[in-house]
């Protein structure tokens, strides 16, 4: 075989021998266990950089790992391909989205190739092909089947750049996820998701996802935000009219001493009509609707408000307080009014000291006594209540539930559960999405395109601006059309769906990709579902996952697939860093995959990445980490060349490894050491960087064997080349393959039983110590591995050699480290 690795021809032969042999594609096979591996599908950007290259080297690596353990493996790839930046590049470069879309697609295909992915491309889906974004219209009509899609007339965060509406999701510190633009607001009809409606079991099945980073959940679980809490009315003094307010402490109500509307609440003009404070009122309230609900509402920016000049009655204590307006109350939350506990909650404490309104201690801890007149900061701990009628001397826990009760009882509340979660925004002003299959017509309103007409197609011929509504409403073809109840003429949805929508069920589709009768047969999707690895990226920790979770829960109850969670276990990359900071164009700071796949080959890139950093930890780029994982594959190349020709003659399945001396006593160990790590790391820990430690290791073993053996035991040998290139396989795809065929094998690398190991050949069962004499090495004795200490002290002290050294000298220090050495202090 040749000496050197030249990895360029043998990357090409092998890709296309694996594509060829059709060696990654699968098909349903009832009897065998299935693994479904699953990355983050990208969007055609045109170019793969290093993040896709990690995302990808990780699942490919679970991918081959788990075929060779004898799954049936699904391991798909496609197109995140609506969105955005497809618009962007008709505008400025005058390409149409479409072709812009597909060449972008061919280009990052043959990119991806090029890395030796195992996918099954047959399986390929892309969200802006016809064939596929049918089905995503079909599950919009589901939705509105099912009163779970509706159109409302909201205020709606409107980027005046993109022009575009945007999902609360979307907007950033006020700005537009995408380019930054200050976001405004706009009252829009718009279609939405009732994701609300599945909020309780999202957070519930939390508990099916033992497989999850918690950071995930805890992001989403804050991100749902249930609060369970008593909706209290309080009566508006003189005039016939309630204040409700949502408390999570109807524990309190003792202690609320005014009460805080936000500015958009709508009974405000009736509260100051005609009163002195109108018009000081009115500018406070416009002032006030300007800033957004982030500044409104943290809890560094100063609270600020003003009496309306009514005062509402609280229900337990009778008592007149008085009502304001401030900052700090959200219209989008709860009823959007309040009742304020100065003692109990921080910003109702820090408003009523600038504003000098009163603070009642209604609870306080069970060893100390708290007033209002010296409390420094809101006490908002459990306690026992005080100054609090019927509540007084019970704990918070008691005093919720009978004070919950008592209100329900007596009508002056209602238990409530809250949710920070809103429903899901889903049209979108842009040409390049899935059109909402949806008419309007005159006689008969809202009407659902008929399945059978479905797709409703994107028309080509639009001219794509960047300014004004909608593109599709310039295109009369499209928007002119007739009612399919009625007949009369009628016009579409000119809107487009968010491109969340597409990729929040396209594991779904993977599983019975070629499906043109329906979304998927059922029996597809429940043999191959849950996918049993995705990999991704943290920035979905909330938005893609719940959408997914949420359609995945949707789907499941339309009775077509059986999984309520699509994804079983997640692994959440890290980032690839250069100089500390992730790589950018704007940063100067990218490396390019092709430039290392052409100077080192897709084996080494791969090999890396793998390499230089656990998956879920951020990754600093390192030149001479390159070169290191280069000259590895060199080393591993240089031994097998070595022994190839002796190797070919021996029949790999049966080799003879008897009767081993002692230094062939430690390389079978190493084999089967490295074999349990590996398979370890891989299975359970997903720590790719220790895996490859372990075959290096072996390597090592190899090579030290290979100096000191004085007559070669040939199967020995073979059996650490053969182990050494069958775990490392998934990691350098190529350079195994080639290897394994100058081994004289026939058969794929990837189609090999993963290697076992026998616990026994682990078992250290000589170690050498060595023995110093005042610090400096005088013997060396071999000695049980799991000798006692005085033991050994024993047998050292019993050497020839030292008893020489002690024979007119006195032993005055004996110092052991253990399993290493023993140094004698004589005098
Ligand atoms: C009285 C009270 C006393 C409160 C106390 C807290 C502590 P979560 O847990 O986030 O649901 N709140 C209710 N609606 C609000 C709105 N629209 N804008 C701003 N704040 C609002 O928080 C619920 C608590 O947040 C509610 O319970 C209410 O203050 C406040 F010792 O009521 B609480
Ligand atoms: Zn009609």
């Amino acid at each position: 075989m040749e000496d050197t690795y030249d990895f360029e021809d043998i990357e090409e032969k092998w890709q296309q021998y694996w594509e060829e042999k059709r060696l990654f594609e699968s098909e349903l096979e009832p009897d065998k266990p299935k693994h479904y591996t699953l990355e983050m599908f990208p969007y055609p950007s045109g170019n793969l950089h290093m993040g896709h290259v990690r995302v990808y080297s990780i699942g490919d690596v679970i991918a081959r790992f788990k075929r060779m353990q004898g799954y049936n493996v699904l391991h798909p790839m496609g197109w995140d391909s609506f969105g955005l930046p497809a618009e962007n590049a008709a505008i400025k470069r005058d390409i149409h989205p479409n072709s812009w879309t597909w060449d972008n697609i061919a280009n990052m295909k043959e990119q991806l190739k090029s890395l030796g992915l195992s996918y099954d491309w047959d399986r390929e889906v892309a969200t802006c092909h016809p064939d596929y974004y049918k089905w995503t219209q079909w599950l919009f009509l589901q939705l509105y089947k099912e009163d779970l899609a509706y159109k409302q007339e909201s205020a709606v965060n409107w980027c005046p750049d993109c022009e575009t509406v945007l999902a609360n999701e979307q907007v950033v510190n006020e700005a537009c996820e995408r380019c930054g633009a200050e976001v405004e607001e706009k009252n829009l009809a718009q279609w939405f998701f009732k994701i609300t409606e599945y909020a309780d079991e999202l957070l519930d099945d939390h508990e099916l996802l033992d497989d999850w980073p918690d950071r995930v959940k805890t992001m989403q679980k804050n991100w749902i935000g249930r609060s369970e809490g008593v909706e209290i009315k309080f009566p508006v003094d003189g005039l016939d009219e309630e204040l409700e307010v949502f408390t999570t402490r109807p524990d309190t109500v003792y202690g609320a001493t005014y009460m805080v509307l936000a500015p958009e609440h709508p009974l405000v003009p009736e509260l100051i009509s005609g009163t002195k404070q109108e018009d000081e009122v009115m500018d406070f309230v416009s002032e006030i609707k300007e800033k957004d609900e982030e500044e409104r509402t943290s809890p560094e920016s100063e609270k600020l408000g003003v009496f309306t000049g009514a005062y509402a009655i609280n229900p337990m204590t009778e008592e007149k307080i008085p009502i304001l307006v401030a900052n700090y109350v959200l219209m989008s939350y709860g009823t959007g009014a309040i009742m304020a506990v100065p003692a109990h909650d921080q910003r109702d404490f820090d408003f009523a000291k600038k504003y000098d309104l009163d603070i009642r201690v209604v609870v306080q801890p069970e060893d100390e006594e708290l007033s209002g007149d010296t409390l420094e900061e809101a006490y908002t701990g459990d306690g026992l209540n005080v100054n609090s009628g019927m509540l007084n001397g019970l704990d918070t826990e008691e005093a919720f539930d009978k004070i919950a009760d008592y209100m329900e009882e007596n009508d002056i509340g209602n238990k409530e559960v809250n949710y920070r979660l809103r429903d899901w925004l889903v049209s979108r002003q842009r040409y390049w999405g899935t059109p909402i299959p949806i008419i309007y017509c005159d006689e008969c309103g809202v009407v659902p395109v008929p399945e059978e007409n479905l797709p409703v197609k994107l028309p080509t011929d639009v001219e794509i601006t960047g300014h004004g509504q909608s593109p599709l409403a310039q295109v009369d073809d499209f928007v002119n059309t007739t009612c399919s109840k009625c007949g009369k003429e009628a016009k579409r949805e000119t809107d487009t769906m968010d491109t969340f929508v597409d990729s929040s069920w396209y594991f779904l589709r993977y599983t019975d990709a070629g499906n043109e009768e329906e979304i998927f047969a059922s029996e597809q999707a429940n043999y191959w579902m849950n996918v049993d690895q995705y990999v991704g990226g943290i920035e979905h920790a909330i938005l893609h996952l719940l959408y997914a979770r949420f359609f995945m829960k949707f789907i499941s109850d339309l009775g077509i697939a059986d999984a309520r969670e699509p994804f079983e276990r997640l692994l959440a990359q890290g980032m690839v860093l250069k100089n500390g900071a992730k790589m950018s164009k704007s940063k100067g700071n990218v490396v390019d995959p092709l430039e290392i796949i052409d100077n080192y080959g897709a084996d080494t890139a791969r090999l890396f990445i793998l390499f230089a950093a656990p998956p879920e930890k951020d990754l600093e780029w390192d030149d001479e980490g390159v070169k290191g994982a280069f000259r590895f594959l060199n080393r591993v190349w240089r031994v097998t060349a070595e022994y190839a020709d002796q190797i070919k003659e021996l029949n790999l399945n049966s080799l003879q490894v008897g009767n081993l001396d002692k230094s062939e006593k430690e390389l079978y160990r190493s084999i089967h050491l490295a074999v349990k790590e590996v398979t370890e790391d891989l299975d359970r820990r997903k720590q790719f960087n220790t895996a490859i430690s372990s075959i290096m290791e072996l390597v090592n073993s190899i090579y030290q064997y290979r100096e000191q053996a004085t007559e070669e035991n040939i199967d020995l040998l073979a059996l650490a080349i053969k182990t050494t290139i069958l775990l490392l396989s998934p990691f350098a795809p190529h350079a195994t393959e080639e290897l394994w065929s100058e081994l004289g094998q026939t058969e794929s690398v990837h189609l090999q039983e993963w290697p076992d190991y026998k616990e026994e050949a682990l078992k250290k069962d000589e170690i050498t110590i060595v023995v110093q004499i005042n610090g400096k090495v005088r013997d060396r004795v071999d000695v049980a591995a799991d000798i006692e200490e005085e033991q050994l002290k024993e047998v050292v002290l019993a050497q020839d050699k030292v008893q020489d050294y002690l024979e007119d000298k006195n032993l005055v220090k004996t110092i052991v480290v253990p399993k290493k050495l023993v140094n004698l202090v004589i005098q």
